[in-house]
């Protein structure tokens, strides 16, 4: 399909179908009025004749003069639409029926069904926003938590773009002094002086590094700070799972091993969303099927933000030392949080003596906590929620700060990182102007990849491919 010229007017639903009191129905292209026009009446004016950024009461009537439904259509002229082009939004009754009838009559009239995310494709290549915004635009649509959607919004007002074209023009700045020394190359003529060129690319690179080190930080606020749930068998950890999200969830029985496969939720704690995962209790075992389990598990261990190792406090102290041990040897304590939970404390002390143990833990700093829990009875729940939401405070700074949730931003900006490093040992080995040129060019096209000044068909393809019609 040929998106340089939009000569197609396209249709969808704007909303989701399902019950509710209204469905939207977007059109947009250069006929978008006159499609419109053509099935509402409006007592006075025509649609086609009505004011820009107005509202029309009309009614949609089939070919046999049956009325289908009675409408509001908001009318948008180009290029104050959200695609830039001429655009109406019809408001019909929430009638799958009554949809589909008014998509066919303006299928009929000349319009043609659009694909997932083509409205904000237009958008994107008429000049509405760029792709990073865009990319927001999804991200806005699927925030869970007070984070996600800050994150996604600050995107999509454009925050990161602006900081994207301050580190472009600082690029573009170093590219024209070299640029210019390749002009009089035969004059051996050096006008950029190097320490200079130096220092300014030490800066670009410190702010690229940094926008993509907020990544891990990103993709915790967007997908949910992961929570590995570990330990021994029967331990307790799918009851504690299931606590915490307040829902039966998992499979919890006194048989050690009940759990096989990773099990996850998500519950979002003051704001923040969290993943839990239960996983195989740890044990050596014959079992093929355990066997893989237990793989898994790991792989959630090593993969998690903050991990949970669940003991049961009914055995022995030697026993869980061990368990512990093991646990501890298998995390990075760089980047992961430890928290060991002595879980079934309702047997060994009825009556929570406990609970002066728990006192020392509040607002501890450490890396390594200890809580005593009942995830039976949820004795001490309330305190880990806060130990996590503790452990993730750098998720909850309400600042604007840039914070890169997308793989594809991330990677772009690892890509012009690297080839600005080259450039930085180019300089310091003190190479031609044509070499540093091309590695700064590259940079500034990993760059471009991000808010879609480079943007090839197929990333266009697969970035709008995932939104929903309508969108
Ligand atoms: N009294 C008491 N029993 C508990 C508590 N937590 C779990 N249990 C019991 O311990 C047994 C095992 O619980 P699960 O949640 O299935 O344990 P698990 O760690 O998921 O076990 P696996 O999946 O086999 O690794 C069940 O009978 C639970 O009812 C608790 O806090 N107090
Ligand atoms: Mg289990």
């Amino acid at each position: 399909m040929d998106y340089s010229s939009f000569e197609d007017t396209i249709v969808a639903p704007a909303t989701v179908p399902g019950t509710g009191a209204i469905t939207v129905i977007r059109l947009s292209g250069p006929k978008a009025l006159d499609i419109a026009g053509n099935i509402v009446k409006c007592k006075s004016r025509s649609i086609e004749a009505s004011d820009a950024n107005s509202i029309r009461y009309g009614t949609v009537t089939s070919e046999d003069g049956s009325v289908v439904d009675e409408v509001l259509v908001s009318v948008f002229k180009a290029p104050h639409s959200y695609t830039g082009e001429d655009s109406v939004e019809i408001s019909c009754h929430a009638s799958s029926y009554v949809a589909s009838e008014i998509l066919r009559l303006l299928c009929d009239s000349g319009a043609r069904v659009a694909e997932p995310g083509e409205f904000t494709r237009r958008a994107f290549v008429n000049g509405k926003m760029d792709l990073a915004q865009a990319e927001a635009v999804a991200d806005v649509i699927s925030s869970s938590s007070s984070a996600s959607l800050r994150v996604a919004m600050n995107q999509l007002r454009g925050g990161f773009s602006t900081e994207l074209k301050d580190i472009r023009e600082r690029l573009l700045e170093i590219a024209s002094l070299l640029e210019l020394e390749l002009d009089f190359s035969e004059e051996d003529v050096e006008f950029a002086d190097r320490a200079k060129l130096s220092e300014l690319l030490d800066g670009v690179i410190k702010h690229i590094t940094s926008l993509a080190s907020s990544f891990r930080q990103g993709n915790a606020i967007r997908n949910g700070v992961p929570v590995a749930i570990v330990g021994a068998v029967n331990a307790g950890k799918s009851t504690l799972l299931n606590s915490l999200i307040g829902d039966d969830r998992a499979i919890v029985s006194d048989i050690p091993g009940t759990t096989r496969d990773t099990v996850e939720e998500a519950i979002t704690v003051d704001g923040i969303l969290f993943r839990f995962i239960d996983t195989a209790g740890l044990r050596e075992s014959d079992s093929e099927i355990e066997k893989i389990g237990i793989s898994r598990s790991l792989k959630k261990l090593a993969e998690a933000s903050v991990v949970l190792a669940v003991l049961d406090s009914t055995v022995s102290v030697e026993i869980n030392e061990t368990i512990i041990n093991d646990i501890v040897s298998k995390i990075n304590p760089e980047e992961q949080k430890l928290i060991v939970l002595f879980n079934k404390v309702d047997i060994i002390t009825p009556n929570r003596t406990v609970t002066l143990l728990n006192k020392d833990v509040s607002s501890s700093n450490s890396k390594v906590v200890k809580l005593y829990i009942s995830a039976k009875d949820g004795f001490g729940l309330e305190l880990l929620k806060n130990e996590l939401v503790l452990s993730q405070k750098d998720l909850t700074l309400d600042s604007d700060q840039t914070i890169v949730t997308n793989f594809r931003h991330y990677e772009a900006l690892c890509k012009a990182a690297s080839a600005l490093e080259k450039v930085r040992s180019s300089i310091a080995l003190g190479l031609t102007p044509d070499l540093l040129a091309e590695d700064l060019r590259d940079a500034l096209t990993h760059l471009g990849t991000i808010t879609g000044e480079v943007a090839p068909d197929e990333v266009l393809g697969q970035i709008f491919g995932r939104f929903c019609i309508g969108k």
